[in-house]
């Protein structure tokens, strides 16, 4: 890293506050309760569909989406629970949509990979790998012909550097200089797989440089450098820079759907990574700042009590209408509804 840009991020590093940093334990923790609660839930029979966890990876969600504003846009991808908790979209909705009922963010029909939330300004997530950069790309090209102030900020994983959209989507925003933030969130994995064995050339970093978008480093666990990084970033895509690109190496730590034991890594290395859990991180840091432990413990509670909380509130909300199945869809034909 070059030396000014490493001075830019101290100061930017020092001037993050305590208020900032706890916001920011108060965030990731109320990732991490939704998160383990979905997983329980699934494994009691409450969620239908598939649920990507982000256990491990809430630094990057929390960093970046505190750096932007409420009508700032996000698109995410399948692994899309920290980045829309983190935006401001409503827990209550969000569980009740894993769990198919009527008061989800899709009444139910969309489950945790369609959810999203205008209002918040996230634009969705999505289950096709890449297909959240070409939204993303399509979003920040609006705001710069209305001339709107308003940023996009693109989250993907590692794995969506080797689709066609990835290559299409950086180009599209370099040559037009459209206001996005690429995030590619570097968890060593593509589903089963990891990504080193199926990616040629050095990776991420290097191919958002190919396409002349400037790639800086960052390690995703640690929620200060991802909040500082993504503030420089963030000044930069809004001062009409152009695209940018934050490559944050992170690490799931469960895996890759919550009914994947993950048999295809040894334990030791998730054990060894545990070591490294961004939240475990971030309270050491703020009771090395002096904030006490119970202070800590507070918030990590009232975030599994909230959780808690829509579950109970998803269980007890009713089932969509059957005939809601024919709307928020195309025309399917009037045959086909059975009206002809
Ligand atoms: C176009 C497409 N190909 C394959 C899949 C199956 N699939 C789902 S997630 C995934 C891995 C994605 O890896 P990455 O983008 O790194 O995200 P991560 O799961 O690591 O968060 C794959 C291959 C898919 N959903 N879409």
């Amino acid at each position: 890293m070059p030396a000014i840009e490493a001075d830019r991020r101290g100061e930017a590093r020092a001037n993050l506050d305590r208020a900032r940093i706890l916001g920011h334990y108060r965030t990731m923790t109320r990732i991490r309760a939704f998160e383990e609660a979905a997983e329980q839930a699934l494994k009691d029979g409450h969620v239908k569909g598939a649920v990507h966890l982000s256990i491990g990876q809430e630094a990057v969600a929390s960093g970046v989406c505190a750096n932007l504003a409420l009508d700032d846009f996000i698109t995410s991808n399948h692994r899309g629970h920290g980045h829309t908790l983190a935006k401001g979209a409503d827990m209550t909705a969000m569980m009740a949509e894993l769990f198919a009922r009527a008061t989800g963010y899709c009444q139910g029909k969309g489950g945790s990979m369609h959810i999203a939330d205008f209002r918040v300004g996230m634009l969705g997530a999505n289950g096709v790998v890449g297909a959240g950069i070409p939204i993303a790309v399509g979003a920040a090209h609006a705001m710069k012909l209305a001339r709107d102030r308003r940023i996009v900020v693109c989250f993907f994983g590692d794995g969506a550097v080797n689709r066609g959209p990835f290559l299409e989507g950086l180009n599209w925003a370099r040559i037009f200089d459209l206001p996005v933030l690429f995030v590619c969130e570097d968890n060593g994995f593509a589903a089963t797989t990891r990504t080193r064995s199926v990616t040629g050339g050095p990776g991420p970093s290097a191919r958002a440089e190919s396409l002349g978008i400037v790639a800086t480093p960052v390690d995703g666990n640690d929620v200060v450098a991802v909040d500082a990084a993504t503030a420089d970033l963030v000044d930069r895509v809004r001062g009409g820079a152009g695209p940018q690109f934050l490559h944050a190496r992170t690490y799931r730590l469960r895996g890759h759907t919550a009914a994947d034991a993950a048999t295809y890594r040894p334990a030791a290395e998730v054990e060894e990574h545990w070591r490294d859990d961004p939240i475990r991180r971030c309270a050491d840091l703020l009771a090395l700042d002096g904030v006490p432990r119970a202070e800590l413990d507070a918030l990590a509670d009232a975030a599994r009590s909230e959780a808690a909380a829509a579950v109970a509130a998803g269980l007890a909300a009713p089932h969509p209408d059957i005939a809601l199945a024919w709307t928020d869809v195309q025309d399917v034909g009037a045959a086909a509804r059975g009206v002809a």
